[in-house]
């Protein structure tokens, strides 16, 4: 469970990081599993994840993205279960009940791995409300500055939607110093091998290239609580296993519950 200077913290800056979560043998299963997903992308006769894309569209700078790989692979169906992980999500949002949105796992190879841009999640997820979803970003390298952790702006999560201004910085270095009336700071979060660090749907984050030698993988699960509803008019790879009409509760085998208060 988090400490209550972890939940402060979180409602404060809109991230946390929860501590470790996996063990060396638990983060090896996990890696493994990685490299056969991708080996057996598009066969046929095995399991396979939503999607396996190139998110950041430059091929010579690639940040491998992978959608529900809990749906191809039995030690992430675990791990999207984890009990410390989906205790302290149920904290951080005070949901009596959570289902998994989605997971993505992003996977940044040594050298080239490329940017992710800043952006909020929450407004590039338009067929669900409320803003309320919580990830648990959980690292499978000791993932820092030199092969590309995140950066979080502190306190941006109580700032609304604001991808319309975020969209337009040009490259990553952009950020400016203030936005509104909000001074913006931009914070480094190395996140260890093993350790699972949460951050809110409406948070400003990205993540710079990974220039060193050693590759950069992880996984970011998703949450959203049980008033959670979905919003037909958006679009979403996730939309099309949505199982509910315009305005009803989330529901789907492919949003499973994953924790209900007892
Ligand atoms: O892994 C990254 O670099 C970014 C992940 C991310 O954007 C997220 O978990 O929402």
């Amino acid at each position: 469970m988090l400490s209550e200077e972890q939940v402060a913290a979180f409602k404060r800056d809109g991230y946390v990081n929860g501590g470790a979560a996996l063990d060396d043998d638990e983060v090896e299963t996990l890696r493994a599993e990685l490299a056969r997903v991708i080996e057996d992308d598009g066969k046929d006769d095995v399991k396979q994840p939503v999607l396996l894309r190139n998110l950041s569209k430059d091929e010579d700078h690639p940040v491998w993205q992978i959608v529900n790989i809990w749906e191809a692979s039995e030690a992430f169906g675990k791990l999207i279960r984890h009990e410390k992980i989906v205790e302290e999500i149920a904290q951080l949002t005070g949901a009596d009940k959570l289902k998994v949105w989605h997971d993505q796992i992003q996977y940044k190879p040594a050298e080239t791995g490329g940017v992710n841009m800043w952006h909020q999640d929450a407004p590039l997820w338009p067929i669900i409300l409320p803003m309320t979803e919580v990830s648990a970003w959980v690292a499978l390298d000791d993932v820092d500055e030199g092969n590309g952790c995140m950066s979080m702006v502190p306190g941006s999560h109580q700032w609304g939607n604001q991808m319309g201004f975020i969209r337009e910085l040009d490259f990553y270095e952009a950020m400016p110093d203030s936005f509104e009336d909000n001074a913006v700071e931009v914070i480094r979060r190395p996140v260890r091998k093993g350790e699972v660090h949460y951050h809110h749907a409406l948070t400003w984050h990205g993540s710079h290239a990974n220039t060193s030698n050693r590759p950069r993988r992880a996984i970011a699960i998703h949450y959203m609580t049980h008033e959670t509803k979905f919003v037909a008019s958006g679009e979403h790879v996730m939309k099309p296993f949505v199982e509910v009409g315009d305005g009803e509760v989330m529901q789907g085998d492919h949003f499973p519950e994953v924790f209900s208060k007892a």
